[in-house]
């Protein structure tokens, strides 16, 4: 199979090429496509080294599906392109996430909405997808009344330049261009993205938009705070979750555990839990210090740590096209 890789001098880009080569995906011919100054440089898929292209190029090559992940601006200009010579493209920036004629997916959760017609489909914000892989089963049980999530956001979120600001700061180099407003080795900053709508941020509206459209449920309410601090194996969040029926604990334990794509680290009494560090270059979603809320019934808490890479991003992506592919609709 055709397969465009829109992005592929990334972040993201280079762990979809990663992901696609692990998981064995069945790419005959890979087209990585670049900005203009990559064009002609060369990458290595599968032992072969391939050419960067121009966009248009690689339209002209028809791909069967094209992973985008550069930028809201480029997806919306030529994700239809694309679209039009009958390529199904899987964007992984926000631009169409929100758009009612577009599925978001996380394949363990909605890929079964997939049809053939779908030419443009969404991958939603990594800290979304971390998210709701643990309130889907747990919503299926005992129905979902209230979330409150604060996370503890990776820089590789926001890219290259945000790791190089790190990493200079970590050496003492102040005079790195600074992408974020202020230093963030040792510090936290309250703000991931520009600041929208009630002075919530970016982050933290599609943390509070996009579950509901995914799990297909808008009944209950959720509440976000994002934070960036100076990490970078993956993200992190605090989860208060407040059902409308009691749980039992282990019972909770044991539907995450059979949950396919989620591990259950939880054993503080050998201080297991999971850790950035520890998800770095995993695909599973980890979770532990779950425990009951004691302020209020029904309630509990818990956290949750995945590569934002990974699950967040470039794995979620090449699941979708894998079942795609499964269910013979490319
Ligand atoms: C962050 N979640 O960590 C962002 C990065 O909408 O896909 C991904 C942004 C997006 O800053």
């Amino acid at each position: 199979m055709k397969i465009a890789v829109v992005g592929a001098t990334g972040m993201v880009g280079q762990v979809m090429l990663k992901v696609l080569e692990e998981r064995n995906f069945p790419v005959t011919e890979l087209i990585p496509v670049a900005s203009e100054k990559s064009v002609g440089k060369k990458i290595s898929f599968k032992g072969n080294k391939y050419s960067i292209v121009s966009m248009q190029t690689a339209i002209d090559m028809k791909p069967k599906i094209a992973l985008f992940s550069a930028g809201g601006n480029t997806s919306l200009e030529f994700a239809p392109k694309f679209a039009e010579v009958g390529t199904t493209v899987i964007d992984n920036s926000s631009a169409f996430r929100m758009m009612e004629d577009k599925k978001l997916v996380v394949p363990e959760i909605n890929a079964s909405e997939l049809s053939k017609n779908d030419k443009i489909i969404a991958n939603p914000n990594c800290s979304t997808i971390q998210l709701v892989m643990v309130l889907h089963p747990l919503n299926l049980k005992y129905n979902l009344k209230r979330v409150i999530v604060s996370t503890y956001q990776s820089v590789t979120g926001t890219g290259k330049n945000a790791v190089d600001q790190l990493n200079a700061e970590i050496s003492g180099d102040n005079t790195t261009e600074k992408v974020y407003p202020y230093e963030i080795f040792k510090n936290a900053l309250p703000q991931c993205d520009v600041f929208a709508e009630d002075d919530y941020t970016k982050e933290e509206i599609k943390l509070m938009t996009e579950p509901k459209k995914i799990m297909g449920d808008d009944s209950f309410n959720l509440s976000a705070t994002a934070v960036r601090v100076p990490v970078q194996g993956g993200h992190s969040e605090s989860v208060n979750i407040e059902f409308e029926n009691d749980f039992d604990l282990d019972e909770v334990r044991k539907i995450l555990s059979e949950t396919p794509g989620v591990v259950v680290m939880d054993d503080v009494s050998n201080k297991i839990y999971p850790m950035p560090l520890y998800s770095e270059g995993k695909d599973e979603v980890f979770v532990g210090r779950i425990r009951r809320d004691r302020s209020q019934p029904n309630t509990l808490n818990m956290w949750i740590v995945a590569d934002n890479l990974r699950k967040g991003a470039a794995t979620n992506a090449v699941q979708i096209a894998e079942y795609l592919l499964k269910n013979h609709l490319v």
